[in-house]
């Protein structure tokens, strides 16, 4: 019963791609699925459809040794792991509820293919609740097999929650390391889904329920968010006493029991940007500090802006070098990023002429292109501009020679010169 020959992963994003090609290495027979045309072709291509360290050999060998291919359609499969994506509900000024569309999805895609004795895993970042939701979403559809939220260890359908914990730019190394919080709806889902995980996983695999692993993955990235949130109201604040805040926080550091993250533009990327909201919606009256962490972090692009158009109104022919787009150093992802509507902004506000830097990527975002912009090489943008704004500390940008920036305004948003 916990063989596990051949299993099925749908949605073969920044999650489902990496997880899937690492179990295929182990020797398990992954199919995967996903609703774009261009990501299955891509992938039976051997070719994975985003940057990512190590994936592409690791996809190449996978595909060619037959271990792994993709289709629009689930197949039969031992075990089900459900990668999908659970954004903010649109209108995100009202409801900052999640959108559980692609994980109905999802279910309703795997329903067909259950059979008596399979497993299925949501790993998608989850509001609390969401694992019972998919359970009945399938059961629906089956009425002739039962579900732990029915049955219980009795059910034909073994049901679990271990959400994804990778950090962007290192997945494939922590896929297989990282501790994992595995919850089941039941004992036996728990245990068989640890059984699982136990054929790629060499971190500590703990085992739970699904409701306290679905807000164990929240609470992980809400503890980011709310420390992010005051390294952010610290550099405001020393920004009014006229004190480096960089300088500040590796003073403070030094006392043994104080980690203080670092200030930056704001929170970017598709979890930390995303997820606290998740349990503000659930306990809106409680979650008073996650909340307006959230707010904190979110209203950072803005007062970079601010302190960005004073400079540039102070020059005759303000020329701004935009160093940076991604959320994050070293990688090409943009979204949420608040690099982008940082540059978005200035470009609204027109006080300056922008070069806009991000060796990443090589074509800007619509968003930014319609506003008439255009990619600018490294050099040129220091060499032409007169403020030189570090949006994101890539290595890149790391080994700019003093002498070119010395007779210019630099803000560096990240504390990384
Ligand atoms: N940031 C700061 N200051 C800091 C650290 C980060 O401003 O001191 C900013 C970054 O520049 C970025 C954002 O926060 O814009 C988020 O970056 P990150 O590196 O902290 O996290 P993510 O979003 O790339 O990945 C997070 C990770 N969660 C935690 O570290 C608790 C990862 O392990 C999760 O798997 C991932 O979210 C996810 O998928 O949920």
């Amino acid at each position: 019963m916990n063989t596990f020959n051949k299993i099925s992963v749908v949605g073969l994003g920044y999650i489902g791609l990496p997880t899937a090609a690492v179990f295929a290495n182990h020797g398990v027979q992954v199919v995967g699925t996903d609703t774009s045309q261009s990501v299955v072709d891509s992938i039976n291509a051997g070719k994975p459809h985003f940057g990512e360290p190590d994936l592409d050999a690791l996809v190449r060998r996978v595909v060619e040794n037959g271990k792994l291919s993709a289709s629009n359609e689930v197949q039969t499969a031992d075990a089900f792991l459900v990668a999908v994506p659970t954004p903010l509900c649109e209108g995100r000024d009202k409801d900052f509820g999640a959108d559980l569309s692609y994980v109905q999805a999802a279910a309703e895609a795997i329903a067909p293919a259950l059979v008596k004795g399979n497993l299925v895993i949501l790993e998608s970042t989850s509001p609390v609740g969401t694992t019972e939701k998919m359970a009945r979403w399938m059961a629906d559809l089956r009425p002739d097999l039962s579900f732990p939220h029915d049955k219980g260890e009795m059910a034909d359908i073994n049901i679990a929650h271990c959400p994804e914990r990778v950090l962007p730019g290192r997945i494939i190394e922590e896929v297989v390391n990282n501790a994992r919080v595995i919850g089941g709806m039941t004992r036996k889902c728990a245990q068989r889904a640890l059984s699982l995980y136990r054929i790629v996983v060499q971190g500590e695999c703990r085992v739970t329920n699904a409701r306290t692993a679905e807000m164990s993955k929240l609470t992980e990235n809400a503890y980011r968010d709310v420390n992010i949130a005051f390294a952010n109201e610290l550099s405001v604040i020393c920004d009014r006493h006229k004190i480096n805040v960089w300088e500040l926080i590796q003073m403070a550091n030094l006392h043994p029991r104080v980690a203080i993250l670092s200030p930056g533009p704001g929170v970017g990327g598709h979890c930390i940007a995303v997820d606290p909201w998740f349990i503000v919606d659930g306990a809106p009256e409680d979650a008073r500090i996650i909340r307006m962490a959230r707010q904190i972090n979110d209203a950072m692009p803005d007062y970079i802006c601010g302190k960005v158009v004073t400079r540039a109104q102070s020059l005759v022919n303000p020329v701004i070098a935009c160093l940076g787009l991604s959320y994050k150093a070293d990688v090409g992802d943009l979204r949420e990023s608040p690099a982008v509507e940082i540059v978005a902004q200035l470009a609204d506000q027109g006080v300056a002429e922008l070069l806009v830097v991000e060796p990443h990527i090589s074509a800007l975002p619509k968003d930014l292109s319609d506003r008439g912009l255009k990619l600018t090489d490294f050099d040129m943008a220091i060499e032409q501009a007169n403020v030189i704004l570090l949006l994101v500390d890539h290595n890149a940008f790391m080994h700019i020679d003093r002498d070119m920036i010395k007779d210019k305004f630099v803000i560096d948003t990240r504390g990384a010169w």
